[in-house]
């Protein structure tokens, strides 16, 4: 009751709470921030199990930042049973509408603390801090806005079945949310991964857990305290950070849990899907792994496709899903696009994050950057042209990869196969007048994120988006997503869609009333 109370006075459903917890201060970028270390289960901060601790380390100084609670079997257990107590409970009084209130106050809280959570991703997963401002915490406010709109216009049909005469029938269906959902996410863009999926899971009248990354998880746990500031009820939004082998599992185990809401690698999502069916049949949604094609035609605009080819890959120092893993450009003006790129590669700040001038920061953890590492040995050995970079900056601490371009790649090495994560550019060649030929290479992987063509003509353009398998495609651009628009891979990239209309879907059932009269 004082729930509804305080949301019709606008004030949040808890009236604003502060909330307790064990925390460090970061002290970076001219702020000095409290950051929670504890779990968030049922609306508070709480040690873990046995007091199981995860080091967080700064990756561009590879010092050890703080510990964090590191959620066990059991946490994971408790957190379930407090987001089923919710949803059978407090969650049940919020009207639809409410919900979406609740959902602008949270996205106001973090408008107001955006620095705050974007010094925290910076100094924890290594973005620049102005593309995190931007990107990893504007758009995530952004998801937040968007799906707090839909809350109150998420709508059945009515359908006209046949009646049995003489008697008439009426047919409608309900769109209701599906209980417990359990969010895995990866460590690429940590708070907007969490916000992409949770703001639609939220909106559709869902409660839930969220697993972070083990390695980042600073801005999942700053987020709980402002989910607290918002007056969420306890329960709802549960935040845990452990790994992914036991905590992670244990979440895809859950009989409580009815939906999974994963992103991170194939090879993990196609265990993850095992688990669901094993455990109760959970609906689940995997954003998986690409290996993003973006062929340049010749007849492109060049500074446009440098500049946005540049980006395709080396956008959050290439720790991004939808990168372009491989760059196919017409032979006639190769030579002349390797030679633009090398340019802008040499003129790329590298160094702190914080920096407002660093164009590139360190990779998000040691195993990922020794994996960079191996990658370009082997398309070395493979007989790829390293023309720029492979190797660690030199004479620097942190996780610095130097930006690389491989050239002259094969179809059939690994380095055209499989995918980096990393800012590694791999270009091929194509004769511009057999296009069916760059389409069929284009399409020869068993990825299907994302893709992208430039060139001035329409019809090429339109021909591509029509033949390139992959649940994205960008024109004359790249990286150009936003939080209206359907977000999700093909093939072994997965299925089920973040954002958008479409992803409120992934949150919902469908019940269907006949009622005779
Ligand atoms: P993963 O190793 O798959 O990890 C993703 C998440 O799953 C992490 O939280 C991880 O926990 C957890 N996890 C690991 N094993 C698990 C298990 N048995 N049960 C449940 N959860 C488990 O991926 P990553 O290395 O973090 O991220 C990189 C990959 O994500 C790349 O392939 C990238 O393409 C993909 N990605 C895809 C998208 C989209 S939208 N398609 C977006 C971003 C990233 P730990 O933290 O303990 O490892």
């Amino acid at each position: 009751d004082q729930l509804v109370r305080n949301l019709r006075q606008g004030s949040g459903g808890a009236g604003g709470k502060q909330v307790e917890y064990k925390g460090f201060q970061l002290k970076a970028n001219k702020r000095d921030i409290r950051v929670p270390t504890q779990l968030f289960i049922n609306g508070e901060f709480v040690d873990a199990e046995k007091n199981r601790v995860l080091d967080i380390v700064n990756p561009t100084d590879e010092t050890v930042l703080c510990e964090v609670a590191c959620a066990s079997v059991n946490d994971v257990d408790k957190a379930v049973q407090a987001a089923h107590k919710a949803f059978f409970g407090s969650w049940k009084q919020v009207s639809a509408r409410q919900r979406g209130q609740l959902m602008l106050k949270l996205a106001d809280l973090m408008e107001q603390y955006k620095e705050d959570l974007a010094t925290i991703e910076s100094v924890d997963s290594g973005a620049v801090y102005t593309l995190a401002l931007k990107t990893h915490i504007g758009m995530s406010i952004d998801a937040w806005r968007y799906f707090a709109g839909w809350c109150d216009k998420i709508q059945g049909n009515t359908i006209p079945v046949n009646p049995a005469r003489p008697n008439n029938v009426l047919t409608f269906t309900r769109k209701e949310p599906i209980g417990v959902c359990g969010l895995v996410t990866p460590w690429n863009y940590p708070l907007m991964m969490l916000s992409w999926k949770m703001a639609a899971c939220i909106a559709a009248g869902n409660t839930c857990l969220i697993k972070p990354a083990q390695t980042c998880p600073l801005t999942a746990l700053k987020f709980a305290e402002l989910s607290v500031l918002a007056g969420f009820p306890p329960g709802v939004i549960n935040v845990l950070p452990g790994k992914g082998s036991d905590a992670g599992q244990a979440v895809a185990d859950h009989p409580l849990v009815r939906k999974l809401g994963f992103t991170g690698s194939t090879p993990i999502g196609k265990h993850i899907m095992k688990s669901c069916a094993d455990s109760n049949l959970k609906k689940c949604s995997l954003e998986l792994g690409g290996k993003s094609p973006l062929v340049i035609f010749a007849d492109c605009d060049l500074d446009k496709a440098v500049k946005h080819g540049m980006s395709s890959v080396f956008f959050n120092k290439g720790e991004n899903c939808i990168a372009a893993g491989r760059l196919f450009v017409e032979d006639r003006i190769h030579d002349e696009f390797v030679r633009r790129v090398l340019k802008d590669l040499r003129s790329m700040t590298i160094g702190d994050p914080l920096n407002r001038s660093t164009a590139h920061g360190p990779q998000n953890h040691k195993a990922h950057m020794d994996k960079l590492i191996e990658y370009c040995e082997r398309g070395v050995a493979e007989g790829a042209k390293l023309v720029y970079g492979g190797c660690r900056v030199p004479n620097m601490k942190g996780y610095f990869f130097t930006p690389t371009v491989f050239t002259d790649v094969e179809d059939n090495m690994f380095i055209a196969q499989e995918e980096s994560f990393g800012p590694i550019m791999i270009i091929s060649k194509f004769n511009g007048s057999d296009v069916d030929s760059v389409m069929t290479r284009a399409n020869r992987s068993e990825y299907g994120l994302a893709s992208g063509v430039f060139t001035k003509d329409i019809s090429k353009a339109l021909s591509f988006a029509d033949r390139i398998e992959a649940g994205t495609v960008f024109v004359n651009v790249y990286n150009k997503t936003d939080v209206a628009a359907p977000f999700g891979g093909f093939k072994q990239s997965g299925f089920g869609k973040d954002l958008g209309q479409e992803a409120l879907n992934e949150y919902l059932k469908t019940k269907c009333v006949t009622i005779e009269y």
